[in-house]
């Protein structure tokens, strides 16, 4: 119980304490916290990683979905995740949704929301959903900070976007196995998407195999234009799933689990995103000017490394640009 007479800390670790749980509330709280860059939050954002740090229960393996709208990225993530606590009691799965922010009303569609349907009691899995931000290619300038914290509270994390343009290219940087899910169409319509998108993924998804004339068109379609555009594609894996049916979701969630017992170091993984981000953080706020600045001080694995962690990095960084007008 988090009550009147506890302090901040008190209340942020009690917040930490029950995600872990699985409490609902908890999470969200928590979410909110890391989506908010007012200044004296990173001082609470470092509390509370530095609370689960040690806490050592989860270390999150994330997996981006992405794809044209309509091709069943949710109704396939939300399956995935029901099927994966199926088959291992003890981990717990979060999807962090990247709604189009909606011109019309500014919001985020919550339209996804509603397709996924989760068991409102499981404790074991967590949704949300995000508004993306135009600029950023899909993401949300939030994604990556609330996917710092996720990453201590669950096993798997799946990140889904939609496919139109950058979010591919932004999502690997986050993701550590991209997925792009395509629903049957006719061969030209593959031919037609653009071969920046098809380089990205790490493996394919062809959903609604339910549908498998059309389907199998796909499949041969795919497969020439992967044979073009990515010569080596013979090891790519494409997956012909239904996430109505449930054909192939056993190969899949077999994969996946796979995916993540082979790769032997998360932390390092975290700690390259970090590494990318803060650089990324500091480039948005500062400028070339900050860029230089950085590299000054060592570059950013340094400053992340001297500093203890990313968001003391942040705080230890935004005091030095007092001392910018001195490099004018
Ligand atoms: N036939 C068929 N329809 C599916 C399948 N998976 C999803 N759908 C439908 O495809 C539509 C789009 O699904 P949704 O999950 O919202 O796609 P998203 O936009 O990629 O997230 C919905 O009407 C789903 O019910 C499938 O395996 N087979
Ligand atoms: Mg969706």
């Amino acid at each position: 119980m988090i009550t009147k007479t506890m302090s901040k800390k008190e209340v942020l670790i009690k917040l930490a304490e029950q995600s872990l749980e699985g409490d609902k509330f908890s999470l969200a709280k928590i979410i909110s916290i890391f989506e908010n860059t007012k200044p004296e939050y990173y001082e609470y954002k470092n509390i509370i990683i530095d609370y689960l740090k040690n806490k050592n229960l989860h270390k999150g393996y994330f997996l981006g979905i992405t794809g044209t709208p309509g091709a069943g990225k949710s109704t396939l993530t939300g399956k995935l995740a029901l099927e994966l606590i199926n088959k291992q009691n003890d981990i717990r799965v979060a999807i962090l949704a990247v709604d189009p922010s909606s011109e019309v009303s500014g919001g985020s569609l919550l339209g996804d929301r509603t397709r996924v349907k989760l068991p409102i009691n499981e404790k074991r899995i967590y949704f949300r959903s995000q508004a993306s931000d135009k600029e950023l290619g899909g993401l949300s300038k939030h994604t990556f900070n609330v996917c710092r914290v996720l990453y201590y509270l669950f096993d798997y994390i799946f990140l889904e976007t939609v496919g139109i343009g950058q979010s591919e290219i932004e999502i690997q940087h986050i993701a550590d196995h991209v997925f792009l899910v395509l629903q049957p169409l006719t061969g030209d319509q593959i031919q037609f998407m653009k071969a920046g998108i098809m380089e990205i993924p790490d493996a394919f998804i062809i959903n609604k195999w339910d549908q498998e004339k059309e389907a199998q068109k796909t499949y041969y379609a795919l497969k020439s234009t992967l044979s073009f555009i990515r010569p080596n594609s013979k090891e790519i894996p494409i997956f012909r799933v239904s996430a109505y049916s449930g054909f192939g979701i056993n190969d899949l969630i077999e994969y996946i689990i796979s995916l993540k017992q082979n790769s032997n170091d998360l932390s390092t993984s975290l700690t390259k995103k970090e590494i990318f981000y803060f650089e990324k953080w500091v480039k948005n706020q500062y400028g070339l000017k900050g860029l230089e600045i950085l590299n000054e001080k060592g570059g950013a694995s340094t400053f992340l490394r001297e500093h203890g962690s990313f968001d003391l990095a942040i705080q230890e960084f935004s005091k030095l640009r007092y001392t910018f007008d001195s490099y004018e």
